[in-house]
């Protein structure tokens, strides 16, 4: 089993609807164990800015799911929830991405590991090192972006 980070996010329609759903997938997903989730935090569109804010959130699982099985499993799951991309870096309604497989690196075609902008975005920084304050010393880098913790 490999302990690993995936990163959660949605700006369209029901944010918090799409962001349990897809928990709940991963929860009842074959070779998945769903360890630990982060607060959900209301973040700053990154990258492409003129769209609505995100609701954002990590989830610590453990698998015995392969990287490239994992992945597929992440874009079935946005599958199941229709997910809706409008345009690269647009809105979405769910997004699902994989952060750190263990101490793997995999760079090829469709799969980045660790996930090539990580350290460069509070949406993942924040809600990361609430599950493991390793990652504490590089929230440094993204002070100037805005992360709203959700009271729940
Ligand atoms: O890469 C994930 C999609 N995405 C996000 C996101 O999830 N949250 C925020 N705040 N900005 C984003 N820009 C992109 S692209």
């Amino acid at each position: 089993m490999e302990k690993v980070y995936l990163s959660l996010g949605s700006n369209i329609g029901d944010r918090f609807y799409y962001l349990k759903s897809a928990i709940s997938l991963l929860k009842n997903a074959h070779l998945v164990n769903l360890k630990k989730v982060s607060s959900f935090y209301e973040t700053d569109p990154q990258g492409y800015t003129a769209q609505d804010d995100f609701i954002n959130c990590v989830v610590e699982i453990e698998t015995a799911l392969s990287p490239e099985k994992l992945l597929s499993l992440c874009q079935e799951i946005e599958g199941k929830l229709k997910r809706k991309r409008l345009f690269r870096w647009g809105p979405r309604t769910i997004d699902v991405d994989i952060l750190t497989y263990g101490d793997i690196i995999i760079d090829s075609g469709d799969l980045k590991i660790p996930h090539e902008r990580m350290y460069e975005r509070a949406f993942v920084l924040v809600p990361l090192s609430e599950l493991d304050n390793g990652y504490n010393k590089y929230l440094d880098n993204i002070k100037d972006q805005k992360v709203r913790k959700i009271d729940v």
